[in-house]
């Protein structure tokens, strides 16, 4: 009776270490952009310069300065757009500051703003 109490409570203070530990979402290399789940609901903000607009697509490549809330190195690299009317707005060469979110590998931009 005492040993199983003993071992009951060795389990739980076991079971108690810091729940928080989670792996970073890896960004991987320039081609994988690999993303962890962990994060889908949370909205980040970047800034790069517009390589190519596919209207059509709904998507828009961007060279974008590093992200350091997802460690990611500069790079150029693909965002599909939330709402593709948002592809009339942009042109190869604009600067812009953007949010986008990370949804099951997939990168979905909210919202673009067009800097200077
Ligand atoms: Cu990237």
């Amino acid at each position: 009776m005492f040993q199983s109490t003993l071992i009951l409570a060795l389990l739980l203070s076991v079971a108690g270490f810091p729940a928080g530990l989670q792996a970073a979402a890896g960004h991987g290399s320039h081609g994988s952009h690999a993303s962890g789940g962990a994060a889908a609901t949370q909205i980040y903000t970047a800034v790069g310069s517009v390589k190519t607009v596919d209207s059509a697509g709904g998507k828009v490549f961007i060279s974008h300065d590093p992200v350091p809330a997802l460690k990611w190195p500069a790079m150029l690299m693909g965002f599909e757009l939330e709402d593709p009317a948002l592809a009339g707005a942009l042109a190869e060469g604009d600067r812009v500051s953007f949010d986008f979110r990370v949804r099951d590998g997939r990168f979905i931009i909210l919202d673009v703003e067009k800097l200077r």
